[in-house]
């Protein structure tokens, strides 16, 4: 009766284990984006490194413990029948020692290192040299402003490599925080303080980020990107936003879009250099530049933007965006003009 029990048990799971290598190797094709165990700064190779280290102490206190179980099941039991064996001491002294202050001793050896690396990361002072970014958390999407430039965008952040980034964390709403895995680790941004991060980008690409910090309806869907450019690539980069907008010539599509856009309730949320001054929402100054809008969830292209015009909320729950009911020519004159915000 029982082994049959336990044999439907085990015919249960078994599809679930076959599964296991096949969910395993999926993992691995998708080349997950968000991967702190592919580090790409110095911070991270540091966290990574930390892993490292306490994974093989922990795989050594493991060792001790089924080593210590073996024994105890298998060699120092009462087998059945046999008499209990008479005990003569109460106390080992060297036994207690052992167990307090073997487990103590690893503590410290976890602690050593990981205390060094959360003071290396947390000078007081922004390294010589560092790029400075100003992070602002909104709900649910992320502002970046690059101090002593005109530079602001959204979204999606740009660093060159092998060049110090002091950024310094804001919200402007609730508790959110930054954690871009590839580069480094979770830092909270609480509102009304304000906290650093530092690291050096080894490797030019696109990582992704996230919130880690549950903020709301759209908490998943407050995504972000960041660009580590070639200094090179940096620099033309900076100069494109520097740049006031793009003004779109007379009589084209865009600049209807433009006088629409100027008329409009946008203009109370939304910053254009030179047009509007709104602060609620992401600046659109540069827009086009970006290859994702709302939070990183949608592509920046002439369908998504139409869709994400007329209805925010219901592709991004809680959004603070309103649809405004723009349809028709009108929104595909409005769409124009935002495409052309190179
Ligand atoms: C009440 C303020 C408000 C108004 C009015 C408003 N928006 Fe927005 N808009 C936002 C907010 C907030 C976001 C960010 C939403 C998010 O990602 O969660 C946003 C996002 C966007 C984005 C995506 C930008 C990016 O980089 O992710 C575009 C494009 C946009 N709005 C265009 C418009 C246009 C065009 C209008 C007028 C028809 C408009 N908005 C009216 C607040 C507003
Ligand atoms: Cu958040």
């Amino acid at each position: 009766m029982r082994a049959r029990f336990a044999q439907r048990k085990l015919s249960g799971l078994a599809p679930l284990m076959l599964a296991l290598p096949a969910v395993v190797a999926g993992c691995q094709r998708a080349n997950p984006p968000m991967n702190t165990l592919a580090p790409k700064s110095d911070y991270a190779n540091w966290i990574y490194s930390l892993f490292v280290e306490v994974t093989w102490l922990d795989l050594f206190v493991l060792g001790i413990v089924v080593v210590a179980f073996v024994l105890a099941v298998f060699v120092f039991s009462r087998r059945a029948g046999e008499g209990e064996a008479a005990s003569e001491t109460h106390t080992d002294m060297r036994l207690e020692l052992a167990w307090t202050l073997g487990p103590a001793f690893i503590l410290l050896l976890i602690a050593i290192p990981t205390i060094r690396t959360i003071f290396r990361e947390e000078p007081p002072a922004p390294p010589a040299d560092s790029l400075k970014v100003t992070v602002i958390a909104h709900q649910w999407w992320w502002e970046f402003r690059y101090p002593g430039t005109p530079i602001v965008t959204a979204n999606e952040l740009h660093i060159p490599e092998h060049r110090p980034v002091w950024v310094s964390l804001r919200s402007a709403d609730v508790i959110h925080s930054f954690w871009v895995p590839a580069l480094g680790g979770k830092r909270d941004v609480i509102p009304g303080q304000v906290n650093h991060m530092w690291f050096i980008a080894n490797t030019p690409g696109e990582y992704y980020g996230q919130c880690a910090e549950f903020c709301g309806d759209s908490h998943a869907n407050m995504r972000f990107r960041v660009f580590v450019d070639t200094p090179a690539q940096f620099a033309a980069w900076e100069k494109a936003q520097e740049a006031p907008p793009v003004q779109p010539a007379a009589g084209t599509r865009a600049a209807k879009g433009a006088a629409i856009f100027a008329n409009s309730p946008c203009t109370a949320c939304h910053t254009i250099t030179g047009v509007s001054k709104g602060y609620i929402g992401p600046n659109l100054t540069h827009l086009a530049s970006r290859t994702t809008i709302a939070g990183g969830i949608m592509k920046n292209d002439p369908k998504d933007l139409k869709a994400w015009i007329e209805n925010p909320v219901g592709l991004k729950p809680g959004a603070n965006m309103p649809a405004l009911g723009l349809r028709g020519p009108e929104l595909d004159d409005l769409v124009a003009y935002l495409g052309s915000l190179k």
